[in-house]
């Protein structure tokens, strides 16, 4: 169940999004538990997996893969961008091994529409495309990959203009994203919404204006919800409690699969279920100790 007033249009069914590995599906429920999307697989302060990935070794990416999935990951973002590499060749390469190796979801992260396209080429089942925005070019390059290839997108809240601070306006554009995609043949469950988390360092008003962004999404639009929720945290210490705390509200205002680490957020993911009555009996809650 939704905190009250939440998610009110996407009726007493909730709106669901399913993905699938190679057999295993993971439905992904505006009214259901939350989904954790693995962040790991992601070359930002993690210089040894461009290294082995660039010389063909992919034993480091299939424990990063490994290790989140024990942690509780639904679904492996991956993303393998990095200046000098050419992802258009490594990202379907590191998709094949993953899928040959763990029948999960995956959500894959690249501002490219080659490597997307060369991704979705090899990939089993059914992906997530991380991600497309509100500008004209965006749109135009990845809603008929989506459509044609049997994907979900990711729909991010930036536009032409760029990145507007006022949350009315960001959802906006994620109804405008919504629309598009429906126009092009894409089923309003395959769009989950990310509302644009940014380091709270940076502006004192990030967090703010992203949590009503959620909350908006959620009532008005009734759609999924995903953020990269540890980039938040960039630049200060104790990032595992800013990460928590600002997790936590997320959820409660309609945040349905955080892009996080999982070994550090999933039980924090547990405890806000069971509190908003997602986990009956506290099964998950007590299995994730056990
Ligand atoms: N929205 C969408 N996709 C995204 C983002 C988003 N993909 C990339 C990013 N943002 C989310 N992924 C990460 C991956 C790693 C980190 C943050 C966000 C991170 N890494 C630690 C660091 O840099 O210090 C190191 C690893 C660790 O803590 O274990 O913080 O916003 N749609």
């Amino acid at each position: 169940a939704r905190p009250a007033g939440c998610g009110e249009l996407s009726g007493p069914d909730g709106m669901k999004t399913t993905l699938r590995g190679r057999t295993r599906e993971v439905v992904i429920d505006t009214e259901g538990p939350v989904v954790i999307i693995g962040e790991n697989i992601n070359p930002t302060r993690r210089s040894r997996l461009v290294s082995t990935l660039q010389q063909g070794d992919f034993e480091y990416v299939l424990e990063l893969a490994e290790s989140q999935i024990s942690a509780g990951a639904d679904i492996l973002d991956v993303n393998v961008g990095f200046p000098g590499v050419d992802d258009v060749k490594l990202l379907p390469e590191t998709v094949m091994r993953l899928q040959d190796r763990f029948d999960i979801p995956l959500c894959l992260d690249s501002p490219n529409p080659r490597a997307i396209e060369a991704a979705l080429k090899v990939a089993a089942g059914k992906c997530l495309i991380n991600s497309v925005n509100g500008e004209e070019d965006s749109l135009n390059a990845f809603l008929p990959l989506a459509r044609d290839y049997g994907a979900a997108i990711i729909g991010l809240c930036m536009d032409d203009d760029g990145i507007t601070h006022d949350p009315e306006k960001r959802l906006a554009i994620a109804g405008k994203i919504a629309e598009r995609a429906a126009r092009t043949g894409i089923s309003e469950e395959d769009v989950i919404i990310d509302p644009l988390a940014m380091a709270v360092s940076a502006d004192p008003k990030a967090c703010l204006v992203t949590l009503e962004t959620i909350g908006l999404v959620s009532k008005k639009l009734g759609l999924n919800i995903t953020q990269g929720a540890s980039n938040i945290s960039f630049g200060l210490p104790g990032r595992e409690f800013l990460n928590s705390a600002y997790m936590v509200l997320s959820i409660y205002n309609g945040l349905s699969c955080p892009i996080a680490n999982p070994e550090k957020i999933t039980p924090i993911i547990r405890a806000a279920d069971l509190i908003l009555d997602r986990d009956d009996y506290a099964i998950r809650f007590v299995e994730y100790f056990q």
